[in-house]
């Protein structure tokens, strides 16, 4: 019997979906489960007659593939893949290839790529993106891992990924040890900031303007024909339109707590870690933390007041000030994600595709937009762009949206909404383009009180001054010692 292209454990819906995908595209598969019922379940309902083959021991599944073998987990992330990689390690030989597509954090991809190849095997850390149908039909896939392992795989990734418009693959090799992973958690974190720049954007023209969902709906459909144009907005659209059985709109009757599953948290505390500023995300993960303390809110709503929100000026054109906050913060968003990937790419020495990246984001996935294509445009002129917002395209996209975006955080502040996503995006605009921050009080304050040193505006960088303050310091700089 034909050996099998591929095997896949963890028959979840991801994995099922994965597994379905790679038959219709002409691959044999060998499917395990832990649960081995679900494999006979499988087997026999979905994938019948279809070239599946399922197994019930992890022999059974090394037997029934074809050399080098390719494995792939579809499991829950954490200690479940370590402990497959341990039972594969029993079945397969020196060659074979370990890929785990689940959502593992990539300090656990860096470990198991290094661990993997000392056993002689080669080991694939892939992001996954699109969910369930995108699993099915199309998913975005973001691999690293073991090089030599890429070309054995490209043909089945590639085969399954979705495809742009111009049939370019959503799929490439992303790097090194945990690049794959690292770069799908960079996009799931800044599909928190887009999420949440949407609910800002419905907040403030719901409260200040006073739209009701069936108005908004239209707002985000016309909103979809532009620059904005994305699955995000187009499931808003949508989910705006949808009416509960009594015919009112069911958004309205959800509970306002968010969920979480923490890879926008690991992307948060990635960027602290790395010294970077990723504002928008990190407001993103705080945002729903707060709107999950719901029991508090409403216990502090009856206690703290704050001004009745009443809109007196132009409607229409407030909405486009929305639309321009909205498209402003999500350049900021990406210029600060795009800074973390360069930045981790530096410290663990990841040789990063950005274009490549935006590519990948651009079809299959939650974050998949028109906007990405600009993205990859950008990094195609210049691989070494240092931020996003200083190619010409997204600086001249910032310039003309930057009135309509102060406008609309003046006025959800002053009405007291919050939007802490596009009140942090626009802080840190004005941050990046400020020559002179008063981080230079700050260094007065850190040498005050603890002889931290500064460096000084007349005088060369790399040259650390301390001074006596209050005359009774000594002349001891902290640097000269080790505390
Ligand atoms: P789950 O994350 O629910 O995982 C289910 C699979 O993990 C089943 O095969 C289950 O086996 C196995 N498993 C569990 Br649970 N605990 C195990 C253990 N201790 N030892 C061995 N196997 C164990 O499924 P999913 O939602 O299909 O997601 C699969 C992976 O893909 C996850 O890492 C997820 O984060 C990632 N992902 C999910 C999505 C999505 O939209 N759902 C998108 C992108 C990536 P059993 O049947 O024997 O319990």
């Amino acid at each position: 019997m034909k050996k099998a292209d591929i095997g896949l454990i963890g028959l979840a819906v991801m994995g099922e979906n994965l597994v379905m995908n790679m038959e219709s595209k002409g691959f044999t598969v060998a499917v395990y489960n832990r649960s081995t019922e679900k494999v006979t379940h499988f087997v026999e309902g979905r994938a019948k007659g279809k070239n599946i083959v399922g197994a019930y021991s992890l022999q059974d599944l090394a037997d029934a593939l074809a050399k080098p073998r390719k494995v792939m987990m579809m499991v829950k992330a954490g200690q479940p893949v370590d402990d497959f990689i341990e039972k594969l390690l029993e079945v397969l030989e020196p060659g074979d290839i370990i890929i785990d597509g689940g959502n593992s954090h990539f300090p656990d991809t860096e470990r198991r790529t290094k661990y993997v190849e000392s056993k002689g095997l080669l080991y694939i850390g892939t992001g996954v993106s699109g969910g369930e149908e995108g699993a099915l039909n199309g998913p975005s896939l973001m691999p690293g891992g073991s090089p030599e392992a890429w070309p054995a795989v490209k043909p089945i990734l590639q085969a399954i990924c979705a495809k742009v418009e111009d049939g370019a693959p959503c799929c490439d090799w992303v790097g090194n040890g945990g690049a794959g992973h690292f770069v799908k958690m960079v996009h799931n974190g800044i599909e928190y900031g887009d999420m949440e720049l949407i609910c800002e954007a419905y907040q403030i023209m719901k409260d200040v303007l006073g739209l009701n969902a069936g108005e908004l709906h239209d707002v985000f459909a016309e909103w979809n024909k532009g620059v904005l144009d994305s699955y995000l907005i187009e499931i808003t659209r949508d989910i705006l339109a949808y009416k509960d059985e009594d015919g009112s709109p069911l958004v309205e009757k959800i509970l306002d707590t968010a969920g979480q599953k923490g890879t926008g948290k690991w992307t948060a505390i990635a960027a602290l870690d790395e010294g970077v500023s990723l504002t928008l995300i990190g407001e993103a993960v705080y945002a729903r933390c707060l709107s999950a303390m719901k029991e508090e809110r409403v216990t502090a709503s009856k206690v703290l007041s704050g001004p009745a929100p009443s809109f007196s000026g132009d409607k229409k054109a407030f909405i486009e000030d929305v639309k321009n906050a909205l498209y402003a913060s999500k350049i900021v968003s990406y210029a600060q994600g795009y800074t973390l990937m360069r930045t981790a790419a530096k410290t663990y020495g990841w040789d990063l595709n950005y274009g490549g990246i935006a590519l990948m984001w651009r079809g299959g996935c939650i974050i998949r937009s028109q906007f990405l294509g600009e993205i990859k445009k950008a990094f195609d002129k210049n691989p070494e762009l240092q931020n996003l917002m200083l190619d010409d395209y997204f600086k001249n996209a910032v310039m003309a949206a930057q009135d309509g975006w102060r406008r609309v955080c003046a006025t959800a502040l002053m009405n007291g909404v919050p939007a802490p996503a596009m009140n942090a995006a626009l802080n840190y605009f004005d941050g990046y383009r400020a020559e002179r921050l008063p981080a230079n009080l700050l260094q007065a304050q850190r040498d005050y009180f603890g002889a931290h040193t500064y460096e000084r505006v007349d005088q060369a960088r790399g040259q650390f001054f301390h001074t006596n303050w209050t005359g009774k310091g000594g002349d001891t700089a902290s640097t000269t010692y080790v505390v």
